[in-house]
């Protein structure tokens, strides 16, 4: 989790403890932080703080099926999308499964939110969503 803003954020996942690897504060960067994990003995939380322009290192085991959570616990953070869904071993059928996504579902982008051109002409004016 790398959560660069103004705010600090307290990261919560349902479903599951998380083990806290690491966290500092600046850009993460995969050569220079990987030497801080502590794969020993890390803390196990289910809410992470990560502090204002600072990142985590978390891991869990996904063994816990269903449809899980992660949000900040800020609701406005979420209401700005500071949230995300993790499907963990989806059953093998049809009342067990969630249905496939839509064609126009959004997708995640390397800018961030990036919905597709038909989902925006859907609901360009037709809806009070605004992007
Ligand atoms: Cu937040």
């Amino acid at each position: 989790m790398a959560v660069l803003s103004s705010d600090s954020n307290l990261m919560h996942l349902h479903g599951y403890d998380v083990f806290m690897l690491a966290q500092d504060l600046g850009n993460y960067n995969v050569v220079r932080d990987v030497v801080k994990y502590n794969l020993v003995d890390p803390l196990v939380r289910n809410t992470v703080l990560i502090q204002r322009l600072g990142w985590a290192t978390v891991r869990f085991v996904g063994n816990n099926p269903g449809v899980w959570y992660m949000h900040c616990q800020y609701e406005f953070h979420v209401s700005m999308g500071m949230a995300a869904a993790f499907i963990v071993e989806d059953g093998p059928m049809v009342d067990t499964a969630l249905p496939p996504l839509p064609v126009d579902f959004l997708k995640c982008d390397h800018d961030g939110l990036v919905p597709d051109e038909s989902f925006l002409q859907r609901y360009n004016g037709k809806n009070d969503v605004a992007y």
